[in-house]
């Protein structure tokens, strides 16, 4: 092709496509909107919207492999093989098929609707968006026995499509360079991409996803025959198990296809995680109540049947003490609702999962009564647990521990009732409590002092964690209860922090915490209300200035910057004047603070379970390969 064929080539484009761009446009001048942000987690999500549509054609029967491959100058190539995005002239707009989906807005993947019954095509935005956000993007298709091409640039075509010659593969394959000039990092993390895969292909038995990182030189295969049964047993490897085979069911009714795999383990904590077209449903939803009721409900009736329980009935918690499962739901036109989009909206879900669930889980219990025995025995034990949690907990209320308002004595509260603006700071040990105190802001800063390390919540159970001194004074002040009691409308600050020393102990006390906030109240995480200090490690001086720094790396920077200063290591909050500890940690205006956020609920959760649990190799493997990390990355 001559320079001049391939100008004029791009002027008709850029003329017709002007109403079309008008759309793309306004993805680029708010990112947020479609893709929830432009840092690390929206970042992903472009790989996520083009790996959707690919396991849209696996649900559709048409693909079975899916490759992505992390390229070495930044970008990301996505194949499948499936039937390839159509390449037809749309008969109004004069364009092939596949422009039309990759610059015009909610057009990506589902033309026709019926033919996509179920469609797993995510947050919905399409591969539009990923084109808009990607300062280059080329897209090649095998279909009808020829390879076709075409280049774009953040929305535009660059190139029409053109054949490339014959083929007789078929498929999509997509690679992007993701826009320096949208996004705050174009680092992909394998981490992040690996536990979605593994996810993804779970949920979908059959499909294999292959992650190849060329950075890394690190690549892995995903692949699950056993489904959901396989994704339980995954979730549960660092854990004593109850009963060694799951149970599972899979149930079609009214269009709707779901399937679910439970088992206990000798644990305290409940783990139900909910899929509905492969998304996961974080903040849980009508799926998730239907299975609930269900579940509470038939062992409820078992055991009364089967005299195990005379007086009384079971609580939910009592019965998913343990807990363990997948629920993954197949259905046309999910609604999603939630700050996030992931909890399932569809009233009519509720009902139609309890009684599924309800006659699957009665029948297996009939046919399996050793089984349902363990279980019932084991919901006994929680409920026994938390009628004593009860009485314990009257009684420390009785012992005066807590002053008259009904807090404990050692919070030194702030003034502002407010909690909109609030924050709780929870630190390691009495002398930097006395430190942080007057270091304070009254009037929106309280502090609660820690004795040294709380309780391992991973290991007791909830009688006994609850009715620990530390964890039930966090839990008074924090006001919004634990578990079937969990209340966000109670929550007495907008900010948790956790302070702790930047050495070894300090950061098993933040784990211990963390841990507890996972398992206890887990909400808040997810509602952004957790967060870490950032006391400094370093005070470098030169002449009369102080530097405070708050890594190595930084260190570094500064020498290299200023030349020789004269440092000291900080090997406490409490070797810091409560001066320092105010400008440096503890000042809104001048520290740092990190939120904490749960990336995946599943990998989270086996963390949790590894280090704070019995098995002692899995723990020093993990500590050993993340040794050079931070040592939670969540
Ligand atoms: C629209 C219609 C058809 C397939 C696709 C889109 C499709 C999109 C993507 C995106 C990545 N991989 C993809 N694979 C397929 C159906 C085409 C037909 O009927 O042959």
């Amino acid at each position: 092709m001559t320079e001049e064929s391939k100008k004029d080539e791009k002027e008709e484009y850029t003329g017709k496509q002007i109403q079309i761009m008008e759309g793309l446009e306004g993805v680029r001048r708010r990112p947020s909107m479609y893709i929830g942000n432009t840092s690390k987690e929206g970042l992903h999500h472009l790989i996520y919207e083009v790996v959707d549509n690919s396991v849209d054609e696996a649900l559709s029967g048409y693909c079975t492999k899916i490759d992505v491959t992390l390229n070495k100058d930044g970008s990301v190539t996505i194949t499948d093989n499936g039937r390839g995005i159509p390449v037809d002239i749309h008969p109004i707009k004069k364009i092939p098929a596949v422009e039309i989906a990759l610059t015009k807005l909610h057009a990506g993947g589902k033309f026709d609707k019926k033919s996509y019954l179920i469609s797993g095509g995510l947050h919905g935005v399409g591969v539009s968006v990923v084109n808009a956000l990607s300062k280059k993007l080329i897209v090649e298709i095998g279909r009808e026995g020829k390879m076709f091409e075409q280049e774009y640039s953040r929305g535009k075509p660059m190139t029409k499509l053109k054949v490339m010659g014959k083929s007789e593969q078929r498929g999509t394959k997509i690679t992007f360079w993701p826009d320096e000039e949208i996004f705050s990092t174009v680092e992909f993390e394998y981490k992040i991409l690996e536990n979605r895969f593994r996810e993804i292909t779970f949920l979908n038995p059959g499909l294999k996803i292959i992650l190849n990182d060329e950075k890394k030189g690190k690549k892995e295969e995903f692949f699950s025959s056993g489904g959901i049964i396989e994704f339980v047993k995954w979730i549960n490897k660092s854990k004593e198990v109850l009963h060694t085979k799951p149970i599972y069911f899979k149930k079609e009714s009214k269009g709707v296809i779901a399937e679910a795999s439970i088992q206990y383990n000798q644990g305290y904590q409940e783990n139900i995680f909910g899929f509905v077209n492969t998304i996961n449903t974080v903040e849980g939803g009508t799926h998730v109540s239907g299975f609930k009721i269900a579940l509470t409900r038939v062992i409820n009736d078992y055991a009364k049947k089967k005299g195990l329980l005379k007086n009384g009935s079971f609580y939910g918690d009592d019965v998913r003490e343990g807990l363990t499962a997948i629920i993954s739901l197949k259905m046309p036109n999910p609604q999603f609702e939630g700050q996030t989009k992931t909890k399932l909206g569809n009233s009519e879900i509720r009902g139609l999962m309890d009684s599924i669930v309800s006659q699957a889980l009665s029948e297996f219990f009939e046919e399996n009564p050793a089984i349902a025995r363990k279980i019932t025995t084991k919901a006994i034990e929680s409920s026994k647990a938390r009628l004593a949690a009860k009485r314990a907990k009257d009684l420390v209320r009785r012992k005066n521990a807590f002053s008259l308002s009904g807090l404990p004595g050692k919070l030194a509260d702030c003034s502002s009732k407010k909690s909109d603006n609030t924050e709780l700071y929870l630190v390691e040990g009495e002398s930097a409590g006395g430190s942080a105190k007057m270091a304070r802001n009254k009037e929106t800063q309280a502090i609660l002092p820690l004795r040294g390390k709380i309780l391992n919540v991973e290991k007791s159970n909830p009688i006994k964690a609850l009715s620990s001194e530390e964890v039930a004074n966090i839990i008074t002040v924090i006001g919004t209860g634990v578990g079937d009691q969990f209340d966000l409308n109670k929550l007495r600050y907008k900010k948790v922090v956790i302070m702790t020393d930047a050495d070894v102990d300090g950061e098993h006390i933040k784990t211990l915490l963390l841990t507890f906030f996972f398992r206890y109240m887990r909400e808040l995480i997810e509602n952004g209300n957790i967060y870490a200090a950032m006391p400094p490690l370093y005070r470098a001086r030169k002449g009369k200035s102080d530097y405070y720094i708050y890594s190595d790396e930084e260190l570094k920077k500064l020498t290299d910057k200023i030349g020789s200063v004269n440092v000291t290591r900080f090997k406490g909050l409490g070797e810091m004047s409560s001066n320092q500890l105010w400008e440096t940690t503890m000042n809104p205006k001048t520290r740092k603070i990190k939120k904490i956020f749960i990336e995946d609920a599943v990998d989270a959760d086996q963390t949790f379970s590894m280090l704070m649990g019995d098995d002692v190799p899995a723990r020093r493997q993990f500590i050993q390969e993340n040794a050079k990390e931070a040592i939670l990355d969540i």
